[in-house]
C-alpha cells in the first residue's frame, strides 16, 4: 500500500544520550541501547472514522522515538498496518450504507493527508490486511498443522471451520524459554479474572461454543453470506482474524525480536498479547524486545472512540484553519503515556506557544540554541518527556527575548524543532 510523503529531516549536530523507554512488559524503564537499525511496528487504524485526536496523539508518540533515533545516527525500519477488513469496519459500512471498501480506501487517504499535515514521518511499510491474505493462510495452515490452532464446529447460525488459536498448546510451547515463556497477561499484567470480560469489550469471544480456552483468539473466520471472503486454501474461504495479521505482517518485514512494538494502551490486551504469542510459536523468538504503550486521549473525560461518536477529528481542525503545527503542540505538552483530555483551551494554548517560538526565532544565536538542542534532547531520552522539552524551548524564549539573533541561530533552531519534535516553524 501506499504510505504518505515525509518532509526531509535536517541532520544535527551531535547526538542524543542514551535513550530510555518505558516498557509495558516489564513494567519499568529500559535502556534501549544503540543499534544501526531499529526496528519499530506501530498499530494502524482500522479506517472508517480517521483521523480522531487519540490516533494522532499514538502516532505523534512514536514519531518521537522514530526521530530521537535517526538523531542518534540508527537507520529506522518502521512498519504499520492498516486493518483494512474487519468486523468494526464492516458493521460501520452497513450501518452507513457504503461500500466496505470505499469506507477503507477514504479514510485510509483522509489519514495520509493527516499524518502528512502533522508532519509525522511516514513508516517504511505500509501494509494492508487484504494485501497480506495471502501470506497468513499458509501460516494458520501451519499453525493447525502443529496442533497450535484448532478448527471449530459450527452452531446455531455459524458454520463449521473458524480457526482458533490455542493459548494452551502456545504457553506450553514457550514455557522452556523461561524468561522469554509466552502467556496472556505479560504485556497488561491484568489478573487472571480481569481478562475474559476485557477480551469480550475487545474484539474476542469469550462465550464461543466448541472453543477449548475462553480467550483463544480468531485466527481464520470462514465465509458467511453478506461478508467479503478470500480463497484461503485448505483453510476454506474467509478472512484472518485480527491478531494474526499483525504478527505477519511484522514478521514479515521485521527481524524477531525487533525493538519497539507500539500502539495505543487499549492494544496491550489482547491485540499485542495475542500477536506476540502468535509471532512467538511461528518465529520461535519473541516478537519485540519492547513493548511500548501511548496513553487514551479523551474528550470531556471520556475515551475518544468511534463507538462513543465523541471525536475530534484532525481534518475538522484543518478545515477550520486551524495550524497543524499547533494540532502537535497541543498534544506535544501531554506525556505521551499518560491518559489525557483534548480541550479547545489546550489547542488554544498551544497557538500562543507556536506564536512564542516562531517570534523568538528572531532572537536566536547558535550558542543558545546549541545548548537549548541539548535539554531537548535529554527529555525527550528520558521516555520521550515532550512537557519537559517544550518547556525548556519556553524558558529559552524567555531568556533569550533581549538577544540580537542571527540567520544561522534561526536556521538551526527551525531545524531543531522540527527535527526533534516534528515542529515546523516554517514552510
Ligand atoms: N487497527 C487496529 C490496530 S492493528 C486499531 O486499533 N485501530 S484503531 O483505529 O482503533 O486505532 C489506531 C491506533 O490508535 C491504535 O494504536 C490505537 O491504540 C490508537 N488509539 C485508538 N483510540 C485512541 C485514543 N482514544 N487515544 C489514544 N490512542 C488511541
Ligand atoms: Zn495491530
Amino acid at each position: 500500500m501506499i504510505s504518505w510523503n515525509s518532509r526531509p529531516v535536517s541532520s544535527l549536530p551531535g547526538g542524543p544520550p542514551a535513550i530510555r523507554l518505558w516498557d509495558s512488559a516489564s513494567d519499568a524503564l529500559r535502556n534501549i541501547p544503540h543499534e544501526t537499525e531499529q526496528g519499530l511496528y506501530v498499530c494502524g487504524i482500522t479506517p472508517y472514522d480517521a483521523t480522531h485526536m487519540g490516533h494522532a496523539a499514538t502516532y505523534v508518540a512514536f514519531d518521537l522515538l522514530n526521530r530521537l533515533w535517526r538523531d542518534a545516527g540508527s537507520t529506522v525500519n518502521y512498519v504499520q498496518n492498516v486493518t483494512d477488513v474487519d468486523d468494526p469496519l464492516l458493521e460501520r459500512a452497513d450501518a452507513t450504507n457504503v461500500d466496505w471498501m470505499e469506507l477503507a480506501e477514504s479514510q485510509t487517504d483522509l489519514f495520509r493527508t493527516d499524518m502528512e499535515a502533522l508532519n509525522v514521518l511516514a513508516p517504511e511499510h505500509y501494509v494492508g490486511a487484504v494485501e497480506s491474505i495471502e501470506l497468513i493462510v499458509p501460516v494458520v495452515e501451519s499453525l493447525l498443522e502443529r496442533n497450535l490452532a484448532y478448527r471449530v464446529e459450527g452452531s446455531g447460525s455459524e458454520p463449521d471451520g473458524d480457526v482458533y488459536f490455542s493459548v494452551e498448546s502456545a504457553s506450553e510451547l514457550t514455557a522452556e524459554a523461561g524468561e522469554d515463556a509466552w502467556k496472556p497477561g505479560f504485556i497488561s499484567h491484568l489478573q487472571a479474572d480481569e481478562l475474559a470480560p476485557i477480551f469480550a469489550e475487545r474484539g474476542g469471544d469469550p462465550d464461543r461454543p466448541g472453543k477449548r480456552n475462553p480467550l483463544d483468539p480468531l485466527l481464520w473466520r470462514v465465509a458467511r453470506d453478506g461478508e467479503p471472503s478470500w480463497e484461503g486454501r485448505s483453510l476454506g474461504a474467509g478472512r484472518p482474524g485480527w491478531h494474526i495479521e499483525c504478527s505477519v505482517i511484522a514478521l514479515e518485514h521485521l527481524p524477531a525480536p525487533f525493538t519497539v512494538q507500539g500502539g495505543g494502551s487499549d492494544l496491550m490486551f489482547p491485540h499485542h498479547e495475542m500477536s506476540s504469542g502468535h509471532a512467538q510459536v511461528i518465529s520461535g523468538a519473541p516478537l519485540a524486545r519492547h513493548y511500548a504503550h501511548a496513553g487514551m486521549v479523551g474528550l470531556d473525560g471520556e475515551k475518544m472512540s468511534k463507538s462513543r461518536g465523541n471525536l475530534v477529528l484532525v481534518s475538522a481542525l484543518r478545515e477550520a484553519g486551524t495550524d497543524p503545527a499547533a494540532i502537535r503542540l497541543a498534544i506535544l505538552a501531554n506525556h505521551y503515556r499518560s491518559d489525557w483530555s483534548w480541550t479547545s483551551a489546550g489547542l488554544a494554548d498551544a497557538r500562543v506557544r507556536l506564536d512564542a517560538w516562531r517570534s523568538a526565532l528572531s532572537t536566536a544565536t547558535v550558542q543558545s540554541v546549541t545548548e537549548l538542542m541539548g535539554s531537548i534532547r535529554t527529555a525527550l531520552a528520558d521516555d520521550l518527556d515532550a512537557p519537559s522539552a517544550l518547556a525548556a524551548v519556553d524558558r529559552w524564549t524567555v531568556d533569550t527575548a533581549h538577544h540580537t539573533g542571527s540567520d544561522e541561530g534561526a536556521a538551526l533552531a527551525a531545524d531543531v524543532f522540527d527535527a526533534l519534535l516534528g515542529v515546523r516553524l516554517k514552510d
